[in-house]
């Protein structure tokens, strides 16, 4: 069975591994978001790609959901004692070498996608992982300030920096019009047996990756299962501020207002918390066959498990 992934970072990569668990056999390709990587000290960094990369291939920080495990921060210390930041992302040293080795070859002609590849030939993350484009897209986000009145910050300022405490106006993922989809992207949807979104960012991760011409249209088309994992659970993310970016694409934060953004043009299949089981009346209602199951991914078992229902779902609504 071939199946593709559309996914961020830690919502995406504890669901994949548990996909990884549930489906051995399943020939696996993820098209992974590259619109928070950031460039810092002349580096690209590719947070989301390096999440999976790192959480599927061992070396992930657990608790953290992002870095290396084992990390310590003696560059980004020698940096800030020249005074040389930002002193906001912590950049760790073993994580820095990735970033390293990562712009040498960026450098040196190669696209992400081959570089990306590269980098996973030393992890073995038992899927194949694609940039969703290499082409470079950045969102950034507009805030207002009382200092400098309305203007836009990279994401990466937006939610690390400021955690996103101020409202966000708009997300704008800047260079998606005019970027390609990578190597491999359409061919995979087009070969899928079926296609999941994770319980990943609706807007700032599964949304940018289909904000990249032709991938939306790829999906719709392709004729098969399209089933998503909400990563709302009783009106709130499960981790980190996705509501607040929700808010700002006039989205609610509950679980069939993320179905219905997605829309039944996209989505066939939804499933919600057993907490929300209340929500499944509506979703179907939409037009999205839904189902209430455990999305808590308290351990790689509880992924799986999860992984296994969307499986189930896929086939009730081929
Ligand atoms: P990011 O790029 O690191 O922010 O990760 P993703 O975009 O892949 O996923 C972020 C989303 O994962 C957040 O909105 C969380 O609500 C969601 N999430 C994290 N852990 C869980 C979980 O255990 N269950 C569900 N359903 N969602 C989760
Ligand atoms: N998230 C943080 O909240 N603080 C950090 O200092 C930070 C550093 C960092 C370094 C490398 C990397 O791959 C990810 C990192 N993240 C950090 C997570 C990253 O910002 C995520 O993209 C966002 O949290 C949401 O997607
Ligand atoms: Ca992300």
């Amino acid at each position: 069975m071939r199946i593709v992934v559309l996914a961020g970072g830690i919502g995406g990569a504890r669901f994949l591994r548990g996909l990884k668990a549930a489906a051995p056999d399943a020939e696996i390709t993820v098209i992974g978001n590259t619109g928070d990587d950031i460039h810092l000290f002349g580096l690209k960094v590719c947070p989301d790609l390096d999440t999976v990369m790192y959480t599927l291939g061992g070396g992930i920080h657990e608790e953290q959901g992002w870095g290396r495990a084992d990390e310590s921060f003696t560059v980004k210390e020698e940096l800030a004692a020249y005074g040389v930041g930002p002193e906001w992302f912590g950049l760790g040293d073993r994580d820095f070498a990735t970033h390293i080795v990562r712009t040498q070859m960026i450098d040196a002609g190669y696209p992400l996608s081959a570089v990306t590849e590269a980098l996973c030939a030393r992890w073995r993350p038992g899927v194949r992982l694609i940039p969703m484009s290499d082409d470079r897209v950045e969102t950034h986000v507009v805030i207002d300030t009382p200092e400098e009145g309305r203007k836009a910050v990279h994401f990466q300022e937006y939610w690390v920096r400021l955690h996103a405490s101020v409202p966000a106006q708009a997300i704008l993922p800047v260079g998606a019009e005019t970027a390609k989809p990578a190597p491999g992207v359409l061919q995979a949807i087009g070969e899928a047996d079926l296609v999941l979104f994770p319980p990943s960012n609706p807007v700032v991760s599964i949304g940018t990756i289909l904000a990249v011409p032709g991938i939306r249209a790829a999906i719709a088309e392709a004729g098969v299962p399209v089933v998503g994992l909400s990563p709302i659970i009783g009106g709130a993310p499960v981790r980190g501020m996705a509501d607040k970016v929700l808010a700002a694409v006039g989205v609610e934060s509950t679980a069939a207002a993320v179905a219905a953004h997605y829309g039944s043009g996209l989505l066939d299949g939804w499933l919600v918390d057993t907490s929300d089981a209340a929500a499944v009346a509506e979703v179907e209602a939409a037009g999205i066959r839904c189902r209430a199951v455990p999305l808590l991914m308290t351990d790689v078992e509880a992924a799986a498990a999860m992984a296994r229902e969307a499986l189930e779902l896929a086939e009730e609504v081929r």
